[in-house]
């Protein structure tokens, strides 16, 4: 039975997660940390802490409060709040990861913490893009998510603990919205779809990035997590994605439900920069061979989903 602290429990990943932990392992057996506090299931429905994860002090007394074996530290600036706010974002990213990781070695916890397609850059083959290639991103979160991959295989291989990653792709879902990230135009277009019949995409026709549906998401952490690890060569981070897409193959898909939706573009250069630097498409084989990573939505089985609860949702 395990015992998992998370932080950032009130962003886009942990609000869905931290849900599905309780289902798994019990209420009682996840802690929630957030540095905001919102009435809602997160909440509610098991232990919850206010945590600013600068405060390693604070994290340390909650791990041991609680007597948790795991941490999944999701606590993050995205890519875009990132290129507005470097400085910002090296704090909190790098601050924010050392503080989860010193509480790790000192308590011998399991440690998850998401990596993603920010951490490839220009110079990255583009198309199935390798688990083992050119690493050299031109953006603030992409500096962090290298150096967060290789702290977190220093953590292992110097001090053992058991850290293990993956690098998502833009995650779609209908629970909470993004903030602040380059992918964040594939959630809002099911949104405005929903509301207006209308969208207009701040990423160009044309500009292909890797998504993956929040569900498909949930259930690759939980698996990398029980994973054996004599099976896991790699640990930090796996590739993982589910559909290669551009806005314009949402805007075909939706139309499907929604014969009258219309996609205009008004591009955002600073976001269309950042989209251009990450690949086209990325290979997800030693996530498949490691530990049997396999994505169950496609572009319109996902489609079809999301528009169905956004209707219920937002009605
Ligand atoms: C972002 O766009 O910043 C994130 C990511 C792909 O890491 N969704």
């Amino acid at each position: 039975m395990k015992r998992i602290l998370v932080t950032g429990a009130l962003g886009q990943i942990g609000s869905e997660l931290v849900l599905e932990l309780r289902k798994q392992y019990g209420a009682e057996n996840v802690v929630a940390t957030d540095i905001r506090r919102e009435e809602n299931e997160v909440t509610t429905s098991g232990p919850f802490e206010l945590l600013d994860v600068l405060d390693g002090k604070k994290m340390a007394e909650i791990a041991n409060k609680y007597q948790v074996d795991t941490m999944i530290h999701l606590a993050a600036l995205l890519s875009a709040t990132a290129e507005k706010k470097p400085l910002l974002a090296w704090n909190i990213n790098m601050g924010g990861l050392v503080n989860a990781l010193e509480v790790a070695r000192e308590l011998q916890l399991q440690f998850f913490t998401p990596s993603s397609i920010g951490a490839f850059g220009p110079s990255t083959p583009k198309d199935n893009t390798p688990q083992d290639t050119i690493q050299r991103p031109n953006t603030m979160y992409g500096v962090n998510k290298v150096a967060g991959e290789l702290l977190c295989d220093y953590y292992f291989q110097k001090f053992g603990v058991d850290t293990r990653g993956l690098r998502f792709p833009g995650l779609i879902s209908y629970v909470t919205p993004p903030g602040g990230g380059t992918t964040d135009y594939a959630v809002e277009i099911y949104y405005e779809a929903v509301k207006r019949k209308k969208y207009t995409s701040f990423i160009g026709q044309g500009t292909y990035m890797d998504m993956m549906y929040m569900p498909d998401a949930i259930q690759a952490i939980i698996q990398l997590m029980e994973a054996d690890p004599a099976k896991l060569i790699h640990r930090n981070a796996f590739n993982v994605t589910a559909m290669s897409v551009a806005p314009e193959h949402f805007e075909a898909e939706i139309k499907k439900h929604i014969p009258e939706f219309i996609l205009e573009y008004d591009v955002d250069p600073v976001r269309q920069q950042i989209a251009e630097s990450w690949p086209n498409s990325l290979d997800t084989t030693a996530a498949e061979e490691e530990w049997g990573f396999q994505a169950k939505f496609d572009l319109s089985k996902m489609t079809k989903d999301m528009l169905e609860k956004l209707k219920v949702k937002l009605n």
